[in-house]
Order: C-alpha cells, then sequence, then structure tokens
C-alpha cells in the first residue's frame, strides 16, 4: 500500500512536470548568413532583428549555430505562444518554426529498500545476483515470474570484450551523481575546456569540463532526480570492484548531460543541443531514455546528425502500454527499445504500472523491469530498483558500445542490422512474440554474446605484397612461417573466431623460414594476424 501511494505521488509530480507548459520556441533559419556578436544573433533581416528586440525574448543556438541555423527563443510568460509561432512563421528565410516541446524520462523508481542476500558470483560485484538482466539464473525472488536465461547473457559476452577505455558514450538525462564510486576515474572530461572561467573551447559553454547541465545552464550536470545515474550505472558501472553492480561496459568513458529537471522533464531543445554537444565532442553511443508525444524537425536534424557522424543513437519506446509513437524514438535513424520482463514477456505492466510501448519502428527488447542501480544520493545505498524502457534502452546501448569496442569501423545500419538479427525471437509471449519481426518485440529481446559473436573482427587491411607471408596450415606444434622478405619484429596475434584475443607474441621474421610455438593453444579454428608497422595480414587457421 505504501508503496503504492509513493508510485501515485511520482506519477502526478511528472505530470505535473509534463503540463507546464515551457514558453519557448524553436526556429530554423534557411540560410547560415546570420552572424553572433555581444551573446545576441544578427540576423541581418530587419523585421527578425525587430521583432527580436521589440518582444523582449531572449534566444539561444541549438548546436554550433553555423551549421544549425537553429536557435531556441524564450517568450515572456505573458505571450500567447501561437501568436508569437505565428509571428515568427511570418518572416523571410525562416525554415520552420515550432514549440519547444516537453518530453520526459521514461523509468519510475520503486525508492524503497529492499532486502537481499548478497551470493557473489562472476563478476564480484556485490550485488551481481540482482541484475537478472544481464545473467539470469531463475532464483532470483520478488520481481515476478521468472524464467532462467531470459537475460542478454553478458557473462558469455564479457568473454569477448568488456569495453574500450577510450570511447565515451553520452548518456543525456537527469545528470549523474558525480562523486559515485561506482563510476571513478570513469567520467569523460573535456580537455579543451578547463576550469578557469573561460570558454576555452569556444562552444559558448563556460568551463564545460565535466559535461553540461542543459536545465539550469551551468557546467555542474549532478543529478537531482536519479533516474540518470541508474541509467548511467547500466551502461558503466565499475565491475569486478567488490561493490554494487557491474555495468555492461567496464572501461568506457560516460559524458554526463543534464537535459531533464528534477521532475524528471526537459525540453527537445535541450535534448536536440546534448545531441550536438556529445557529436562534436566524441561520443560513439547516445543513449536517451526520454520521450516526448510530439514530433519536432529540430530533435529530428540532431538525430540525423547524429547518424550522419556515424554517432549510434538509441532511444525508448516509453511506458504507456500501447502504440502511442514517442520522440525520439520514433525518429528514423534511432534504435528503438522496448522493455521485458525477468520471464522474457514483454513488460505488462511495470513494477509501477504501464508498460512497455510497441508499433513498426520498435527494434528490439531488453530487461527494463526491476532494475537496480546507482542512487543519485548515496554512494552506498544499492537499494533502488527502477523499471521502465529507460532501463532497456541503456542495456542495448552498452552492448552497442562493447560491439564498437570490438570493432570501431562498424557503421549505424550495420550494428542496428547485427542487433536485430542477433536478438533472441520467440521467447516472449506467444500471442505477441510471434517469428520474426513483431511491433511487440521488435527482432527479440536482444543478447550480448550473439551480437558480438556477429561482429566482425576489425578489418585487416594488407599493407604489404601478400606474396610475403606463406603458413603452414593445419599447425601441429609450431606455426612455420615462410617469408619472402625481412619483416622484423612482428606482432603475432591469435584470436578466436569471436573476435576473443587468446595469444600474442613478438617475433623477428626474417626473410625464408621462420618458426614459432603454438604448443599452448588448444585445438581448433583460429584467426592469425601479422601485425607490425608496415605490414598486416590475417590468416584463417587451424590448430590439430
Ligand atoms: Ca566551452
Ligand atoms: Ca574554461
Ligand atoms: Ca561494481
Ligand atoms: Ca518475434
Amino acid at each position: 500500500m505504501t508503496k503504492k501511494l509513493i508510485c501515485l505521488s511520482i506519477v502526478f509530480i511528472m505530470s505535473f512536470g509534463v503540463m507546464q507548459a515551457q514558453k519557448s520556441i524553436i526556429i530554423k533559419f534557411k540560410e547560415n548568413n546570420y552572424t553572433s556578436y555581444n551573446g545576441k544573433y544578427q540576423s541581418g533581416n530587419e523585421n527578425f532583428d525587430n521583432l527580436i528586440n521589440n518582444s523582449g525574448h531572449k534566444h539561444n543556438p541549438i548546436g554550433n549555430f553555423a551549421k544549425t541555423k537553429t536557435l531556441v527563443v524564450n517568450l515572456n510568460p505573458d505571450d500567447f505562444l501561437d501568436f508569437y509561432i505565428n509571428e515568427y512563421k511570418k518572416l523571410e528565410n525562416v525554415d520552420f518554426v515550432e514549440e519547444d516541446f516537453i518530453a520526459k524520462g521514461a523509468g519510475i523508481s520503486n525508492l524503497e529498500s529492499n532486502s537481499f542476500n548478497p551470493i557473489s558470483t562472476f563478476p564480484n560485484d556485490t550485488f551481481f545476483n540482482r541484475q537478472w538482466g544481464l545473467y539470469n539464473d531463475g532464483t532470483m525472488s520478488g520481481i515476478g515470474s521468472v524464467v532462467a536465461d531470459s537475460d542478454t547473457d553478458m557473462e558469455l559476452a564479457w568473454d569477448i570484450e568488456t569495453g574500450d577505455p577510450n570511447m565515451i558514450i553520452a548518456v543525456p538525462d537527469t545528470g549523474f551523481r558525480m562523486t559515485h564510486p561506482e563510476l571513478a576515474g570513469r567520467i569523460w572530461n573535456n580537455p579543451n575546456d578547463p576550469i578557469d572561467g573561460i570558454d576555452n573551447d569556444g562552444n559558448g559553454l563556460i568551463d564545460d569540463y565535466q559535461g553540461w547541465d542543459y536545465v539550469n545552464n551551468d557546467n555542474d550536470p549532478t543529478d537531482d532526480y536519479g533516474h540518470g545515474s541508474n541509467c548511467s550505472g547500466i551502461i558503466l558501472a565499475k565491475a569486478n570492484n567488490g561493490i554494487g553492480y557491474a555495468g555492461v561496459n567496464w572501461n568506457s568513458k560516460l559524458m554526463v548531460l543534464k537535459v531533464l529537471n528534477q521532475n524528471n522533464s526537459g525540453t527537445y531543445s535541450a535534448m536536440a543541443n546534448s545531441i550536438y554537444y556529445a557529436v562534436d565532442n566524441g561520443a560513439k553511443v547516445i543513449s536517451m531514455s526520454i520521450g516526448g508525444t510530439t514530433f519536432s524537425q529540430a530533435l529530428k536534424d540532431a538525430v540525423d546528425y547524429a547518424y550522419n557522424h556515424n554517432v549510434v543513437f538509441v532511444a525508448c519506446m516509453m511506458n504507456d502500454n500501447n502504440n502511442a509513437v514517442y520522440y525520439p524514438a520514433g525518429h528514423d535513424n534511432v534504435i528503438s527499445v522496448g522493455s521485458t520482463n525477468a520471464n522474457d514477456y514483454r513488460t505488462n505492466p511495470f513494477s509501477w504500472g504501464g508498460g512497455s510501448n510497441y508499433g513498426n519502428h520498435i527494434d528490439v527488447v531488453a530487461p527494463g523491469n526491476y532494475i537496480y542501480g546507482l542512487s543519485h544520493t548515496s554512494d552506498t545505498n544499492y537499494n533502488t530498483y527502477w523499471g521502465g524502457t529507460s532501463q532497456a534502452t541503456p542495456l542495448v546501448a552498452g552492448i552497442i558500445s562493447l560491439m564498437l569496442s570490438k570493432n570501431p569501423t562498424l557503421s549505424v545500419d550495420q550494428i542496428r542490422d547485427i542487433i536485430r538479427d542477433s536478438a533472441d525471437d520467440m521467447v516472449g509471449n506467444p500471442a505477441e512474440d510471434t517469428a520474426g519481426f513483431d511491433i511487440y518485440m521488435g527482432y527479440g529481446r536482444a543478447n550480448a554474446f550473439k551480437a558480438l559473436q556477429d561482429v566482425p573482427v576489425l578489418n585487416i587491411t594488407e599493407t604489404a605484397d601478400i606474396s610475403n607471408i606463406q603458413i603452414t596450415n593445419p599447425i601441429k606444434e609450431s606455426l612455420i612461417i615462410r617469408s619472402s622478405k625481412e619483416l622484423g619484429n612482428t606482432k603475432i596475434i591469435i584470436y578466436s573466431l569471436e573476435g576473443k584475443q587468446i595469444f600474442e607474441t613478438a617475433a623477428n621474421i626474417k626473410q625464408g623460414i621462420n618458426e614459432t610455438n603454438l604448443s599452448n593453444i588448444p585445438k581448433g579454428n583460429y584467426i592469425l594476424e601479422f601485425n607490425n608497422k608496415n605490414y598486416r595480414k590475417s590468416f584463417k587457421i587451424i590448430k590439430h
């Protein structure tokens, strides 16, 4: 009863946040002949400048104005929105004018503690046994119907890849608990804008050293609601450190961007801005657990900007348990994620109500109910769980970050194909999860292990005459290498067919016959790579 009351109060707060209409509009110009001075944009169009100045409206760019040609204009509290949308539409050289809509985060927390007996399993994080979405042995209680293996096979996936330390994953959300030990040393810092009161990198944001807060317009994106800390931890919580939880990705960096306020809602202009920021500052994956019901050209432009820069954009289907389309999930070029329960059925309802939305734009589903994670108010309280497509989305984003860690040359389209093709189909409710694509489960429940198996090992480019090296194959005790030239110091690397590196040695390869002992390599099929600064070649080999 207590829990129901708490959830109802949360829903009320969220609804209130949504109903508070922001008096802002977004304008995109057709031509880029507008200049900035003194922090103001001069359009060169007298009518526009007069309208802006006479109305007392404030305006700010979305993304890099020179590229996006898009501004957000904040109206005065008493202004009529529709009146000004029409006034701005009447101006010359305007591509579109739209309301700056409000979207909301797609997850709700328990806000209650729950007692569990920690059982240490692989990895050694204290509460790994609660992370049924990663590894579900069928024994977890208190989370509804449980079926073993209705998970993403993370314990197998980690055998292939645990994440590239140099990769950046952006999570535009309510922010993050910046001091949390589960992300110590793993929060992205902007090397081009140290904290000195100066906008060193000239992007219009002063000292955006640890991301940005688009809600309060400052450089401290600390979480004041909890949604972002949970979502970020799902992707990136430190694994194998003996505390808390294991993130999907053990090594990469989190870019913290705050676009949702303390009621879990935020403007489309903040969302769009955060997307441009993430792309321009090197993020390879954007995980956005936010949805709004209205189509927006400005948000679509930002999503397409990410796609055109080969940045993967993952978003949530939202939680109404119907076929309502939310954005950004409804845009093309987004990988859209629904939620499953611990028995592989589409979540309906979540622990608090609602259900995972469905429709033709869904790509895959992933575990999203009773998802325990990091707290935004404590470094030691690990008893918060959340439910929503918000939680399924970062799980898929995390899997994608592992795929890109294994092979950074993958395109967004390749990633989407692999995520779809490797998903487990026909595992859910037979009435919904029919063979192949269906609107409830998309192509199926994401499977990290299968996805990583399907990622080809980094394409090997031949950088020298391919006749340089011949090898005996199959291989017994020793690898016999015939080289037509002296290659010098060369790495000899062996990968499993899944792409996991299992062996590496350095050899000084001379002209003629060379021999390297491989007696410790188990029998099987492998990929063998020769690699030095002038030469790279790979062979498929059989070890007897
Ligand atoms: Ca800056
Ligand atoms: Ca600075
Ligand atoms: Ca941990
Ligand atoms: Ca299906």
